[in-house]
């Protein structure tokens, strides 16, 4: 009989429950459910709806059971930077804001006022992004002082609903690293940074890794989903999932995670918080085995995502490949990483203006939109790989594009063509299969990292692309 390993993989545009069991050595991966997720607008604040997430997480835990699947253990990753504060029955203060909130604007300031800037990226080595944590924590402190004084726990997202399914509560430390609150020597919470801000530390609990078991389900959670399992933490924060099944068994070469973020990268065994990274705003963010995740948030597909929304989703992501593709010759550029795409009104609306503004041509159709798009983010992968490379001394020859982002075929041609690198695109649910592998080698199923990643390779289709002739075949 296959033993069964469920991940539940939160995305902000999505969520979906994967089945993942063996199979003379070869993962075999069965999706049970899915469902959609994005941020609501209330009163003006961008929300996420942890009542309904939690409902969608139970719908698909249900779904094994209706399969006659029953997972031997589960896990559950997110995005990062989110979190609850709890109060002293367990109750969320206030509101659960995402991350897209405009609520950080000015926080910066007011952390660098304690501590500045080079200061804070020398001890935390996280990239300056408005959303950290740190950031938000003190947008609660300027605002709403009241709920840090009343909260006893913190805890990130994926830590909360597990503490729903099981009733305890645990700290993983890869996503406890995006708060900017971890000093990635000690790999510990600073607690000091948190002293200086004036953030409670108490609240703060200790960090454990991927592989620690969180409990099994509470009985009122086994009655309605129909049975029990093992909760074991993987590395929680979605991207160091992901980036734990790139299809290369020493991790070596760059990655793109690509899904609503283009998270671009290379793993390092130590973090680097020279001043060179954090002017090139590169981020160390804590991955499995303690490899540090060295990246760039790019803005991504999320400009896609949102401007097929404003198109009433009339178009699937493959046709929106396809009408760029049309449109390849359309000249127009954007920078993907201003500020003005994180969060616009309306997408296509800034697109449009970044154009006008710029003295550029204006896209007027779908396929000139996405054109834009597509050929601004292969520009500034381009970018972003003569940065690595300059960074770290070394040269690559290869990008392994994971996550859903990789099925993007015109976006990975561009990339090959852009970068002048061989282009390997897939695993598309890579995110989901690391929370997996991470659940197998706790069991011992899969003997570590490096084994994870070449049955990663062995398990599922990698697209080649060569750069300028646009080769596609199987690896
Ligand atoms: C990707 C991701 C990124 C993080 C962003 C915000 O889903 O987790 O790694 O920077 O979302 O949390």
């Amino acid at each position: 009989m296959a033993e069964y390993y469920l991940a539940v993989d939160l995305g902000a545009s999505g969520g979906r429950h994967m089945l993942g069991h063996l199979e003379e050595g070869r993962l075999h991966l069965e999706e049970v459910y899915r469902f959609e997720n994005k941020m609501t607008n209330k009163d003006g604040k961008l929300l996420w709806d942890l009542d309904r997430l939690f409902r969608e997480i139970l719908n698909g835990m249900k779904k094994c059971r209706e399969a006659g699947k029953i997972p031997v253990s589960m896990s559950i990753d997110t995005w990062a930077v989110d979190y609850v504060l709890l109060d002293e029955q367990d109750r969320i203060l206030g509101d659960t804001y995402g991350y897209r909130d405009s609520r950080t604007q000015g926080m910066d300031e007011a952390v660098w006022s304690v501590i500045p800037e080079k200061e804070l990226y020398a001890r935390s080595g996280i990239q300056k992004q408005p959303f950290n944590t740190i950031y938000q924590l003190m947008a609660v402190k300027k605002r709403t002082p009241e709920l840090l004084e009343q909260a006893r726990t913190f805890l990130m997202l994926p830590d909360y609903f597990q503490f729903l399914l099981t009733g305890n509560r645990v700290s993983e430390y890869t996503n406890a690293t995006s708060t900017q609150l971890v000093n990635p020597e000690t790999k510990q919470w600073d607690r000091e940074l948190m002293s200086m801000l004036g953030y409670p530390e108490d609240i703060f609990l200790p960090l454990k890794l991927p592989g620690w078991e969180v409990g099994t389900l509470r009985p009122e959670i086994q009655n309605q989903v129909g049975y029990n399992c093992r909760v074991v933490l993987c590395a929680s924060h979605d991207t160091a999932s992901a980036v734990m099944a790139m299809p290369e068994p020493e991790g070596q070469g760059i990655y793109i995670s690509s899904g609503t973020w283009s998270l671009m990268g290379c793993e390092l065994p130590a973090a680097d918080c020279r001043e060179e990274s954090r002017q090139a705003n590169f981020t160390n963010e804590g991955g499995y085995d303690y490899r540090f995740r060295y990246l760039k948030n790019i803005m991504g597909l999320w400009m896609i995502q949102s401007v097929r929304r404003e198109w009433d989703c009339r178009y699937s992501f493959a046709e929106i490949c396809d009408m760029a593709e049309q449109e390849a010759q359309f000249p127009s550029r954007v920078d993907v990483n201003d500020a003005c795409f994180l969060a616009p009104a309306s997408m296509t609306e800034a697109v449009r203006e970044y154009c006008r503004k710029s003295g550029q041509k204006v896209p007027e159709t779908p396929g000139q939109m996405a054109a834009v798009i597509y050929q601004s983010l292969a520009a500034s992968y381009r970018e972003t790989v003569l940065e690595i490379e300059k960074l770290t001394g070394r040269n690559y020859d290869r990008i392994y594009i994971i996550g859903g982002g990789s099925n993007a075929g015109y976006l990975n041609r561009l990339t090959a063509d852009a970068t002048g690198k061989e282009v390997y695109a897939g695993p598309s649910e890579a995110t989901a299969i690391g929370n997996i592998l991470a659940q197998m080698q706790k069991d011992g199923k899969i003997e570590n990292l490096s084994r994870a990643r070449a049955c990663v390779r062995e398990s599922f289709e990698i697209r080649r692309y060569s750069p300028a002739n646009h080769v596609n075949e199987r690896k």
